[in-house]
């Protein structure tokens, strides 16, 4: 992609967190910068052993390829490579990538002089990956607890773990994660609807204002939460969502070893009933 004209006056200099002006330089459309360079050095390094793994496996097959985490006998600690150290080593580098694109996305809001919502919004996800392969498995006292990394193979590890708890959707946190993502997807609808039918109008039509948009919704619910408000909230979603996610797992185990139904016998117990 050529220099788009404004870029030229946002590619400025300083706002690194590290390496001063050495990487502060653009190739093409994309900043390097310090993280820049450990993005790339850590996701190479962990697909480069994604496909030693394959190399090593029964099949070249894309969807079946899976690099599977140590047995639980191993415990929390190191495995041989082709017993689940390599799974170690890419959860090492696959944490190096994400965590270093965060650090990139906070230097570029630094640039910017822009709020950090996207890097704490992708912190977020950070956060319910940890959640699945560092927090869980620690808490459960081995690595062997963490998912596949396979197409298919991670599929069955989130069947099998649910089942393992009898019937995963009676797990309090998995349906507020579950509502939330449902939420979000409904308000991303409805506000990319309400600003489409607004300001992307039939040919020879005027394009709408805000007062249309609010007033849509006064007359439609009673009241409009904005056009800072509806960002607030989907961002609020959105967020929530991954994080009852993560909630949901660090739980299951952990902190309840039974089925999910039996745990909502709390409500048979209260006191007021007998
Ligand atoms: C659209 C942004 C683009 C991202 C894409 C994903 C890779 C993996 C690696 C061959 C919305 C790129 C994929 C780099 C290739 C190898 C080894 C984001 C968009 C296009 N999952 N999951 C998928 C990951 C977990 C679950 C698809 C990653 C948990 C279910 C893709 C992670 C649990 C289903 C994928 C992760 C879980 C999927 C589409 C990490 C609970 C599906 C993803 C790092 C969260 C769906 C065959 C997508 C599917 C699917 C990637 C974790 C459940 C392969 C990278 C363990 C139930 N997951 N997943 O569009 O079709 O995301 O699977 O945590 O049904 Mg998964
Ligand atoms: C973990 C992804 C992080 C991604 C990162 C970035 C790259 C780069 C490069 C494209 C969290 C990766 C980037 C690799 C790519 C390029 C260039 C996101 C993560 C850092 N469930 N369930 C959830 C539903 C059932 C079970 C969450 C619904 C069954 C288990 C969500 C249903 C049983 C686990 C959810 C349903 C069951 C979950 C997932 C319906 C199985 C989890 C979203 C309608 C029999 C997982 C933290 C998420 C979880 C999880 C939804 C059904 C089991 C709320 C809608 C009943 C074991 N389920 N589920 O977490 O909480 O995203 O993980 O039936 O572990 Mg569930
Ligand atoms: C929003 C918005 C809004 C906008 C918007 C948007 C939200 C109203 C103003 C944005 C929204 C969109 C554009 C819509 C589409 C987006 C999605 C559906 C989300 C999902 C996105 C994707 C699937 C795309 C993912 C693409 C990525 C992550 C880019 C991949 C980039 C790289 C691999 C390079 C990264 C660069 C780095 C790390 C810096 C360093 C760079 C270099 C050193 C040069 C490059 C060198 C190499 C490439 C070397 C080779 C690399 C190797 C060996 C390792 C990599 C390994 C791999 C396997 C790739 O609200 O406002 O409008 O637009």
């Amino acid at each position: 992609m050529a220099l788009l004209n404004f870029e030229r006056k946002y590619r400025v200099r300083g706002g690194t967190l590290l390496g001063g002006d050495l990487f502060d330089f653009w190739v093409g459309p994309f900043y390097v910068g310090f993280f820049g360079v450990t993005t790339i050095f850590f996701a190479a390094v962990g697909t480069a052993l994604i496909v030693w793994g394959a190399a090593l496996g029964p099949t070249w097959n894309l969807w079946q390829i899976s690099i599977a985490p140590p047995d639980i006998e191993y415990g929390l600690a190191l495995a041989p490579l082709r017993e689940g150290g390599l799974w170690q080593i890419i959860t090492v580098c696959a944490l190096g990538a994400f965590i270093s694109w965060a650090l990139r996305e906070v230097e570029i809001c630094r640039k910017l002089g822009i709020g950090f919502h996207v890097p704490i919004a992708f912190g977020v996800a950070i956060f319910a990956y940890f959640s699945l392969v560092v927090i869980r498995p620690l808490l459960l006292g081995a690595w062997g607890h963490g998912f596949p990394y396979g197409i298919i193979s991670h599929l069955d590890w989130v069947s099998n773990t649910g089942y393992q708890y009898l019937h995963f959707h009676y797990n309090p946190a998995h349906m507020l994660g579950v509502s939330f993502f449902f939420a979000t997807v409904f308000a991303l609808s409805l506000h990319g609807g309400l600003i489409l039918s607004a300001l992307n109008p039939a040919p020879g039509e005027r394009v709408k204002t805000v007062e249309h948009e609010n007033t849509f919704f006064r007359d439609a619910i009673g009241y409009s939460i904005g056009t800072l408000g509806i960002h607030r909230l989907g961002l609020f979603l959105a967020l929530s969502a991954g994080f009852w996610s993560a909630v949901c797992i660090i739980i299951s185990g952990p902190f309840w070893t039974r089925g999910w139904p039996e745990w909502w016998d709390w409500w048979l117990s209260l006191p007021i009933w007998s």
